[in-house]
């Protein structure tokens, strides 16, 4: 069968990706082609065949209007990192850090895998931009899916549909686009029924970084199958932005506005499920002070002509941990989803057709739980995965700042690295400079969580958080931070900032309250900034004075802050090992910057 006999509703007169389209089709066996308009019937189209084929359950329109309940396989509810490559045609630019096969090999298991894998379903193509539809060289990529699910939430989280499509048209071949292939891997035999959510045990997340490609099979899980988020916008942005001399980050942008009105823009980098989203949306406690949001997980930068750095968000939505979202640790999310034009996966469903997971207020008597069995309150179960999320639209967000819409962005103060960590790393040490700080973002440390398969709790390096979605060798990403700083006039450079909310006591309670009360030092952030807050000189940086963090009205004992703020020697020596086994992997490619600034810590440190 050839494209042409396909059903087919919507189509391009773009030459180059027709013939894309018709070669996925022809591949992939498709019943029809469906081009993604982004239209409001399209979307009741899409919802209501989810809901038909019991992927989605429509939620209680007076509760949470427009919006779903979806639970996954059991076997399909994270990232997979063990099954993501960067097929890079040299494997020396996969580094030590990815997964890494030959392209042309990858490829030949992957047409096997993709051949006739979309039988019995439609075939949608959502052409979509991250970041600005106006900015000056749009960041256009087109999704081919067979899943209805990863297009309602790619509606979501990122600009999709006509508008889009006309855009590329206009530009034609001056219009660089990443074509980013999904399926499930579920084909429907003749007359066979759907499941409610198809995936396929084998699974392959990959990123072909020459050609700026994404091929994805057999998960519908968000970041393996939402290809716009972590393998377009960190994996293959992360190679542009090295070829170009930007940064593409796994971080959060928040707007602060201090009691005096001065406006600042911070960016900070921390694991996935280790609370950007509850940053970016932060409500101080400190008196005065106010958050405005941009992100929560991802950060464009490049340098203004003024010299500074500009950080966009490219996404349209948030795609959120549930659990641990309430009223206290996140009012403005809470807000933004009882809006509704969401979609919930992986929580519980509640009776009167809500939703429900652990620390949300008020647990229902009676539920669903993700797994589909019932559940109360005294179950021995988790009514929700600890990654089940929420996909909700970034403009419902009543914090959302204004310069959000700026296809310009806007200029970055300081940049802050953090972790999950229980020892060792104090509330907040700022870096010396932006070489130190590279240093510290390439060193930071974080407990695993449940946003990727596999062990959690168990501490690793990620550096700058991005340790699953570095396109390429991690050194030469190294290599590239120290050149921006490089190249850069220092004195409009961010400063860099590491930061821990996770740090414990000996009974393994948290010494500090975190959530608002991280406004405490965002403030103290900025006053350094300003040149106005006292610290201390460690051997790891400089860390607030018990005197200059703001913790008036927090139920704080001066021991507690102190053990908060430690810089503890013995510990620190203990951590040099882990940091220089680390750096051994990268060989020739770490920077020898970064080496000197570790020989320097040796030196302080008197290991
Ligand atoms: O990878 S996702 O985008 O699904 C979430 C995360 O791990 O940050
Ligand atoms: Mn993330």
């Amino acid at each position: 069968m050839t494209t042409t006999d396909i059903e087919t509703i919507g189509g391009t007169t773009h030459k180059g990706l027709a013939a894309w389209v018709a070669e996925v089709a022809e591949m992939t066996t498709p019943d029809r082609i469906q081009w993604v308009t982004g239209s409001d019937e399209e979307w009741k189209q899409i919802t209501d065949k989810l809901v038909e084929t019991g992927t989605f359950t429509r939620l209680n329109e007076d509760i949470k209007p427009n919006s779903f309940y979806a639970a996954s396989s059991p076997q399909d509810v994270a990232r997979v990192e063990d099954r993501t490559y960067i097929c890079s045609v040299d494997e020396k630019d996969a580094g030590p850090t990815n997964n890494w096969m030959d392209p042309n090999e990858m490829k030949d298991i992957m047409r096997g895998l993709y051949k006739g894998c979309m039988k019995g379903r439609t075939m949608y193509v959502i052409p979509f931009v991250m970041g600005h539809l106006e900015a000056e060289q749009p960041m256009f990529g087109v999704e081919i899916t067979d899943s209805e699910y990863v297009v309602a939430s790619m509606r979501v989280m990122a600009r999709c549909g006509t508008k889009i499509l006309d855009r590329i048209e206009e530009l034609g071949d001056d219009a660089r686009y990443v074509p980013a292939l999904h399926s499930v891997g579920a084909p429907l035999a003749d007359g066979e029924k759907d499941v409610a959510w198809p995936c396929n045990d084998e699974k392959y997340i990959v990123q072909f970084p020459e050609e700026r490609t994404i091929w994805s099979f057999g998960s519908g899980y968000g970041g393996n199958a939402l290809l716009g988020k972590k393998c377009y916008s960190l994996r293959i942005a992360s190679v542009m932005a090295r070829d170009e001399g930007w940064l593409a980050e796994h971080m959060l942008i928040l707007k602060l506005i201090s009691p005096e009105n001065q406006v600042y823009y911070i960016a900070a980098a921390f694991p996935s499920a280790c609370g950007k989203t509850n940053l970016a949306m932060l409500k101080p406690t400190v008196p005065g002070w106010k958050v405005e949001t941009l992100g929560d997980d991802i950060a464009w930068m490049r340098f203004g002509k003024d010299g500074r750095l500009y950080a966009v968000n490219p996404e349209f939505g948030f795609f959120g941990v549930a659990p641990g979202t309430n009223e206290h640790t996140n009012p403005n999310a809470m807000k933004t989803i009882n809006k509704g034009n969401s979609v919930f996966t992986n929580v519980a469903l509640t009776e009167d057709g809500d939703v429900w997971w652990e620390g949300l207020e008020n647990p229902p008597a009676k539920a669903t739980d993700w797994k589909g069995n019932p559940w109360t309150p005294d179950s021995d179960e988790l009514s929700s995965h600890p990654n089940s999320r929420y996909c909700t639209p970034i403009e419902q967000c009543d914090i959302l700042a204004d310069e959000y819409n700026d296809p310009q962005g806007v200029p970055i103060s300081a940049i802050l690295f953090g972790g999950r960590r229980k020892t060792t790393v104090p509330l907040v040490t700022e870096a010396r400079d932006w070489l130190h700080g590279t240093f510290m973002g390439a060193t930071l440390s974080s407990e695993t969580t449940a946003a990727a398969t596999g062990q959690v709790g168990v501490v690793r390096r990620d550096p700058m958080a991005m340790l699953p979605f570095i396109g390429y060798n991690a050194g030469d990403y190294f290599q590239h931070w120290v050149n921006v700083g490089k190249d850069a006039d220092a004195s409009k450079l961010p400063a860099i900032f590491y930061v821990n909310w996770f740090r414990r006591d000996d009974n393994g309670d948290f010494l500090w309250p975190g959530f608002s009360e991280n406004s405490r030092v965002l403030k103290w952030i900025i006053e350094r900034i300003e040149g106005k807050a006292a610290a201390v000189e460690t051997p790891i940086g400089h860390v607030p004075t018990p005197e200059s963090l703001d913790v008036e009205g927090l139920d704080m004992t001066d021991a507690e802050l102190e053990a908060a703020l430690a810089v503890d020697v013995e510990e620190w020596k203990a951590e040099i090992p882990q940091i220089e086994e680390w750096f051994a992997k990268f060989g020739d490619q770490l920077p020898v910057q970064l080496q000197v600034e570790l020989d320097g810590l040796k030196e302080r440190l008197g290991a």
